[in-house]
């Protein structure tokens, strides 16, 4: 059989669940995901030595990481023509592209020093998103924005500031909203004397940076929460209930990152309750093993989970999805694609359920059924629709896709030593 008559039999199978596959396909195909840079390179940025900071850590050292922005390009450019659609790409302030003998610190950032990523994209069709880099600095001193000294305190502030005119030139030039998104490691090892200051300075600090005119039908800024980071397990500045407020008050957005909260705390639960009172919501989807480590995104049951909570919602238009995970253990460039095709899978497992028919048994207390139903579900010929969909967008089918990968590896990956 071929893909097209295993589709033509999944969609009779689905359509007498009421759910209609053609339809699903031009949903999903409109779902444009942001793929981070920084799995590319291991977070190392084009700054200087790449030694990386702020409590997160890229553990391995598999040959080929991108050196070099025309790398970093290259191996993004191999990742996106094996996956269906076209995407967004997130970036962070230290991938700035100096000329030669140019440098200018965090605080002097200029959209000229990302011309060529907005050229990139924009020869692509892709949208950019964009984080200042508050880590991975001297000045990053286990505090940023809500640093005591008030010199530091106010780079930082400057940081956002030019980071906050970067994302508008990024929305501009691409007629796109870019998503700029806040975290900062600034935290406390161990139990603090006073927790309230350095939170004060942090609100002080993003009042100020959001103060400056900028464009906010085309820039969404966002703020990322963090339980705890390596070294700073004691106490986060940036918590979420901080951030929940903050972001409530100031008409912002929130994001949410998987790997942020306590092992046993879910985000898939927290979207409808956000979306009940945000107009937008932003996420950060990654995988979390024991602790924050930034796994590979995989077709595990939490990010079906997240995927359905957003499709069920009907708010693909309103979360802006974003990966976040840098694995250095594995090929990179696989990196990418493993997770960018599983959050499309899983938002295409998700386009494919029949809520009404599941919302209906939840209604009439038939938790017996619904449980059967659900499980059924799962063995539903979903990857026939799969399979079809990169047919359709042009992109090899199942695991065709790592021949390619191989190929790369061999050509390129592997000289670069
Ligand atoms: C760190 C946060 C943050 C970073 C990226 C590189 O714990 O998740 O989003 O991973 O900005
Ligand atoms: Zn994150």
């Amino acid at each position: 059989m071929t893909t097209k008559q295993r589709y033509e039999s999944a969609k009779e199978i689905y359509q007498n669940l009421g759910v209609d596959t053609d339809e699903v396909l031009n949903r999903l195909s409109r779902a444009a995901i942001s793929m981070h840079c920084w799995q590319g390179d291991d977070v190392a940025g084009f700054e200087g030595d790449g030694q990386l900071s702020g409590g997160i850590q890229a553990t391995g050292n598999y040959p080929g990481k991108a050196r070099n922005p025309e790398e970093l390009m290259a191996d993004i450019d191999k990742a996106l023509s094996l996956i269906p659609g076209t995407h967004r790409i997130n970036l962070h302030a230290n991938y700035a592209i100096f000329a030669p003998g140019e440098f200018a610190d965090r605080d002097k950032l200029e959209p000229k020093h990302f011309a060529k990523w907005v050229e990139f994209a924009k020869e692509r069709g892709l949208g950019l998103d964009f984080n200042p880099t508050y880590f991975s600095h001297p000045k990053a001193d286990g505090l940023t924005l809500s640093h005591e000294d008030e010199s530091i305190r106010k780079f930082w502030i400057d940081h956002g500031k030019a980071c906050l005119r970067i994302s508008e030139y990024f929305a501009k030039e691409l007629n796109k909203p870019c998503l700029m998104n806040i975290w900062i490691p600034d935290g406390f090892k161990d139990i603090p004397a006073d927790r309230l200051s350095p939170r004060a300075r942090l609100k002080d600090s993003l009042d100020q940076i959001l103060s400056i005119d900028y464009d906010k039908a085309l820039v969404n800024v966002a703020v990322e929460s963090k339980v705890f980071g390596i070294g700073v397990e004691a106490c986060t500045v940036g918590s979420h209930e901080f951030y929940m407020n903050y972001a409530a008050k100031n008409n912002i957005l929130c994001l949410l990152d998987n790997g942020h909260y306590h092992p046993t705390e879910v985000v898939s639960d927290k979207i409808p309750s956000m979306l009940l009172f945000s107009e937008k919501l932003a996420l950060h989807v990654t995988r979390p093993i024991r602790w924050d480590s930034d796994h590979v995104v995989l077709f595990d049951d939490e990010l079906k989970e997240i995927a359905k909570e957003i499709v069920r919602c009907d708010a693909l238009e309103r979360v802006l999805i974003g990966l976040d995970y840098f694995d250095a253990s594995i090929n990179r460039v696989s990196a990418w694609v493993v997770g960018m095709r599983n959050m499309q899978k899983a938002l295409l497992y998700a386009m494919l359920t029949p809520f009404k028919k599941l919302a209906d048994l939840q209604n009439e207390r038939n938790f017996t059924e619904l449980m059967m139903f659900q499980e059924e579900l799962k063995f539903y010929p979903f990857s026939d629709v799969w399979n079809y969909f990169c047919e359709i967008n042009q992109v090899p089918q199942k695991e065709d896709w790592f021949k390619t990968i191989k190929e790369y590896e061999a050509e390129v990956l592997s000289k670069r030593i």
